[in-house]
């Protein structure tokens, strides 16, 4: 049996890219994911975000089913260029309008919003400017940050600036496997430091327009297992593993400082992008801290060769073997609810009382399940991945970890990125011929659970 707290959030998320489509309508400016998909052999079939699941045009029916789900909170993103086509300056009130829509909609089916004013789709104008590996783009994220409360901060109360900016900077500054596209260490630290002053500029711009919005980051975590903690070559990697991933954003948010393991060992590549007082300007008080948890990283035995640039161990000069252990899911990822746990109890006890408020702003996994003979989607593995942790978030709440809602990933089946349409995240499935929507068993689970406030998990 779990026990969540009487107002706990039961949400489900997407984002503008993956769900929207009409990446040329009312005005639309080219984001680096309309000239990423467009770049032959950087996604997975050739596959673009330019219709996706029309959510554009279909937001009506996916509030509808929102609410069939009994879902109490959305969690979506803006896409910067439909409302700043160049990245700043002129602004397409066609793209403002949508908005308003959709969260007026949201609220008269009584779904609270909690919006992500940055889930990747960067208006190219501003990548030929140099993107995020340009100290401007601080300034830049401020001015559009002030424009989307100004517009929006009525209505809606929960804001993040960034999604994931580990992925930002390192699956698109650091392997390329993301737009941009770079493959370069010293773009991806310097991308890193801007999204972390990026983040404390824009919450400033926010909170200056209203007093009465929660502001917070949406960071991807995980742990990083040694097989071996005795094994210094292992421990060593995890270190510096968590740093990357972890402890980079959230020393710099709450602490104002980087991780020493990584000062030492990448020096300049890292700390010639550091200008003095921006170590003062990182550190934010957050009224809460996103949280996007997938799955925990094994870290193996050293292999004893050069590593490989294009994974993420070689990119960080750790040679070890990282091949997960037990069943996957359909991205090849090990399922480690524990992981989840741990980690939400990691950071109770080492920030006690600083630490915020706590979401999982993201939480799932890809399966293939499709519509059955019955015209239903069977997929008892995505009940049970929901489930066990769903679970480890109880536990945790049980150790005094101040987790406060759980977004679910995703609504709908969407456009995975540099995977394409093949992997399916959602507890809605979506047929991308048709655009046709069957709620999958896992919906169904998902909203007894929301009904019951998980008691029976
Ligand atoms: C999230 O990213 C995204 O926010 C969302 O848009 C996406 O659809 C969803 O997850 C599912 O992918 O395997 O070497 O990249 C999750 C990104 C995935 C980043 C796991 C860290 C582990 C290292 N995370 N990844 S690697």
């Amino acid at each position: 049996m779990a026990t969540f707290p009487k107002d706990f959030i039961w949400g489900a998320a997407t984002s503008s890219y993956q769900i929207e489509g009409a990446a040329f309508e009312d005005g639309r400016g080219a984001s680096i994911w309309d000239t990423f998909c467009k770049t032959a052999g950087k996604v997975a079939n050739g596959d673009t975000g330019d219709v996706a699941n029309d959510h554009y045009h279909r937001y009506p029916e996916d509030i509808a089913i929102m609410k069939e789900l009994g879902l109490q909170a959305y969690r979506f993103s803006f896409a910067w260029p439909r409302m700043f086509p160049q990245g700043s300056g002129a602004k397409e009130e066609r793209g403002f309008a949508f908005y308003d829509r959709l969260i007026d909609e949201l609220l008269e089916a009584g779904i609270e919003p909690l919006a992500t004013l940055y889930h990747w789709d960067l208006p190219q104008a501003l990548q030929d400017k140099g993107g995020w590996v340009n100290r401007d783009i601080v300034n830049y994220f401020a001015e559009y940050s002030t424009a989307v409360v100004e517009r929006f901060g009525d209505r809606v109360k929960k804001f993040s600036p960034i999604n994931e900016p580990w992925v930002v900077a390192w699956l698109g500054h650091g392997i390329g496997i993301h737009a941009p596209g770079i493959l370069d260490r010293r773009a991806a630290f310097a991308a890193a430091h801007h999204t972390v002053l990026a983040h404390a500029a824009s919450t400033h711009a926010m909170r200056a327009v209203r007093g009465d919005i929660l502001t917070g980051p949406v960071l991807n975590q995980a742990n990083h297992v040694a097989d071996d903690t005795n094994d210094a070559a292992q421990a060593h990697a995890a270190a510096i593993a968590d740093a990357h991933q972890n402890r980079f954003w959230m020393d710099a948010i709450m602490y104002g400082t980087y991780p020493q393991i990584l000062i030492d060992n990448y020096g300049d590549e890292l700390t010639s992008v550091i200008k003095d007082g921006d170590m003062q300007a990182a550190m934010v008080k957050n009224d809460f801290i996103g949280i996007n948890y997938y799955f925990d990283n094994r870290i193996g035995k050293s292999l004893g060769g050069k590593p490989e640039w294009h994974s993420i161990s070689g990119l960080f000069d750790l040679d070890i073997d990282e091949t997960p252990r037990g069943p996957l899911t359909d991205m090849g990822w090990p399922l480690s609810p524990e992981g989840l746990e741990n980690l939400l109890v990691r950071w109770h006890k080492e920030h006690g009382d600083k630490l915020p408020p706590l979401f999982i702003t993201e939480n799932g996994c890809a399966y293939g399940d499709g519509p059955g003979a019955d015209g239903a989607v069977h997929d008892p593995k995505r009940i049970d991945y929901l489930q066990t942790h769903l679970k480890a978030v109880s536990n945790a709440i049980a150790q005094g970890s101040p987790v406060k809602g759980y977004y679910q990933w995703s609504l709908m089946d969407n456009f995975e990125w540099a995977l394409g349409y093949e992997k399916r995240f959602g507890i809605v499935h979506v047929d991308f011929e048709t655009q046709k929507r069957i709620i999958k068993d896992s919906g169904y689970w998902y909203r007894d659970q929301i009904k019951n406030n998980g008691s029976t998990i």
